[in-house]
């Protein structure tokens, strides 16, 4: 397993242990003694073709992630929009974070960017638009070689995917090599009547990690039991990254700290 900080530019999406421009974070997250990172960054382009890799590399960094959201956030477009056009750029934005993600040789994670489905129309409709957009974004994904981590999000921030196993129905209904989960223990610990049991029945998906303790707070500032989650993402051989994505609590520096201790302690 990888122990791993999400790194992010300022934003309103909250749980960035680290925020600001990259050339100063990433240097920061080097020196916290940390080799991957998961990136949260505004416009996949920014940096032109090749930067962005230099930058990491620069700092011994991996990229193991790349989160996929802003366009929703700063463009208010996603793969729920009731119009058309609107998904159509959501579409266009992700395949551009899969392109970056073929360059770094990583993966995109598709949470927020399915939007909040429209309450004046039937679910079902947005939840077929929903699956047509990310099909399209998993033709992409195949021609990049780059996989897709469907995220589920808890009912309070999404009402589409909450739950580890409606994320594995659209695995299972969009059957594509290049489709994976991401579980997330803060919203396992609100939807999954047992986090153990989520993971156990999504372990042949699993891709990707957010760790971050009960309260969106570093491991070991909630109610947690990370000693039984550790046991059970070795137990079933998870050989990917632990992403620290977490609230800057109770403040960046003191976050960023017990985030490393937690890993050192855990030899990652
Ligand atoms: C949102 O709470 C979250 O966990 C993000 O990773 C969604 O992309
Ligand atoms: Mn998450």
């Amino acid at each position: 397993m990888k122990g791993c900080i999400v790194v992010g530019e300022q934003t309103r999406f909250g749980p960035i242990p680290i925020k600001g421009e990259l050339t100063k974070t990433l240097p920061q997250a080097r020196e916290a003694g940390f080799k991957y990172v998961e990136l949260n960054i505004k416009n996949p382009f920014t940096f032109k073709k090749g930067e962005l890799k230099k930058l990491l590399d620069k700092n011994n960094l991996k990229a193991v992630a790349l989160a996929s959201g802003y366009p929703y956030f700063m463009e208010n477009v996603s793969f729920t929009d009731e119009r058309g056009e609107a998904r159509n750029i959501a579409i266009k934005r992700v395949s551009e974070y899969i392109e970056l993600a073929n360059i770094l040789e990583s993966q995109v994670i598709i949470g927020s960017i399915r939007g909040e489905a429209p309450k004046n129309i039937e679910i079902e409709t947005s939840y077929q638009r929903f699956l047509e957009a990310l099909d399209k974004c998993l033709d992409k994904a195949r021609q990049e070689g780059v996989n897709l981590a469907l995220e589920p999000v808890n009912r309070y921030e999404m009402n589409l995917i909450n739950t580890v196993s409606q994320g594995l129905e659209v695995i299972n209904i969009l059957n594509h090599p290049n489709l994976k989960l991401l579980v997330d223990t803060f919203h396992m610990n609100i939807e999954e009547p047992s986090i153990y049991a989520s993971i156990r029945a999504a372990k042949d998906y699993i891709t990707h990690v957010h760790i971050a303790d009960s309260n969106r707070w570093p491991m070991g500032c909630g109610h947690l039991d990370f000693v039984k989650i550790m046991e059970l993402f070795r137990e079933i051989n998870y050989t990917g990254a632990l992403s620290a994505e977490l609230l800057p609590m109770p403040n960046s520096q003191e976050a960023v700290r017990m985030i490393a201790e937690f890993f050192n302690n855990q030899g990652l």
